[in-house]
């Protein structure tokens, strides 16, 4: 077996035939350091996060400040929730839905995003927004900048489980040239220095059936927002 079909194997995220963590950091753009099945070891932990997550501040399809839905449902968890509609794009302390602050960012969150952040560089990260989103087959997020947070000097950590999607990554400007990139449940990106700024978006989910989480997926952000 050579290095290449041990990469096959690896991106295959099957558990009993490696050690995910032992994956060496993939490079994809300044500043973006994808950390494949870093994840797996603690996945059952996560998913139960977001469900009591959920069960407080419940999964909605938000609205775009132009008055579309969101196909893509979401909700929020720590000091911070990220919330659009008619007013536009922002964070919030508390949840418009309920009036009551966020939730609180499960142990297994925390735990995961300083680590990968550490690995990737960022010794000191401190996120205080987590935002969840919930893909079913047929959602897609559309190429866009995260901007609303206020220092971006601090990462981005991603988190996806569930159905693989395919993401696509551009440049600085919305006319770069993208590449595609299959994340798969478990993955992890750290995006800091200038990837913290690139457009980016998930192309369409495709129908599957993944043994956690059926057929979602489900992608956690990690952020320092306020
Ligand atoms: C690159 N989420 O929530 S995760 C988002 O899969 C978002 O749900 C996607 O884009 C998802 O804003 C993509 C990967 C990701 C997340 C944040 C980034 C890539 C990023 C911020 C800056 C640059
Ligand atoms: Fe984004």
């Amino acid at each position: 077996m050579d290095l290449f079909d041990f990469a096959g194997v690896a991106a295959g995220q099957s558990r009993e035939r490696l050690a995910p963590e032992n994956l060496a950091p993939e490079h994809m753009a300044p500043g973006a350091v994808l950390l494949r099945g870093r994840a797996l070891a603690s996945d059952r932990d996560l998913l139960a996060g977001i469900a009591a997550v959920a069960a407080a501040a419940p999964f909605r399809h938000m609205h775009t400040p132009g008055g579309f839905e969101m196909s893509v449902a979401m909700t929020s968890c720590g000091e911070a929730g990220w919330v659009t509609d008619r007013r536009g794009y922002r964070y919030e302390r508390c949840d418009p839905a309920s009036g009551a602050p966020w939730p609180p960012m499960p142990g297994a969150f925390v735990a995961l995003a300083r680590a990968s952040a550490a690995e990737a560089g960022f010794p000191d990260f401190a996120p205080d927004a987590c935002l969840i989103n919930r893909y079913a087959p047929g959602a897609r997020m559309s190429l866009h900048q995260d901007k609303d947070e206020q220092d971006f000097s601090r990462p981005i950590v991603s988190v996806s489980l569930g159905l693989p999607c395919m993401f696509q990554f551009g440049g600085a400007n919305r006319s770069d040239p993208v590449k595609k990139y299959e994340l798969r449940h478990g993955d992890v990106v750290v995006w800091g220095g200038p990837s913290r700024l690139y457009y980016h978006g998930v192309l369409r989910l495709k129908d599957g059936e993944h043994p956690l989480t059926g057929g979602l997926r489900y992608n956690l952000t990690f952020r320092g927002a306020l």
